[in-house]
């Protein structure tokens, strides 16, 4: 049976190929993907400017091939663990 961690993990995998499988390679996110990812599946989402996803497109594209893989996916949800992190820890 699986465990807490092990269904977090699968939910992360599962939520990428949810959105990459919608446009060109279906193991990569496009803009457009990513951004459907970030409006729908993130509560930051909604608050988060056009420019601010364009921005942050720019900075997970490592290789600069205007697509996420998914090592360049894992950065993001590293990234955005360690913001929780902080403000789990912060507030208390
Ligand atoms: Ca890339």
């Amino acid at each position: 049976m699986a465990k807490n961690l092990d269904v977090c993990l699968c939910s992360m995998v599962a939520i990428f190929h949810k959105y990459s499988c919608k446009e060109g390679d279906k193991n990569t996110l496009s803009k457009k993907e990513l951004k459907e990812l970030i409006l729908n599946e993130l509560t930051i989402g909604e608050k988060l400017k056009d420019a601010e996803i364009q921005g942050l497109m720019s900075d997970l594209d490592r290789n600069k091939d205007d697509c996420i893989c998914f090592t360049e996916f894992m950065t993001f949800m590293g990234a955005l663990a360690m913001c929780y992190n902080e403000a789990l820890t912060s507030s208390s």
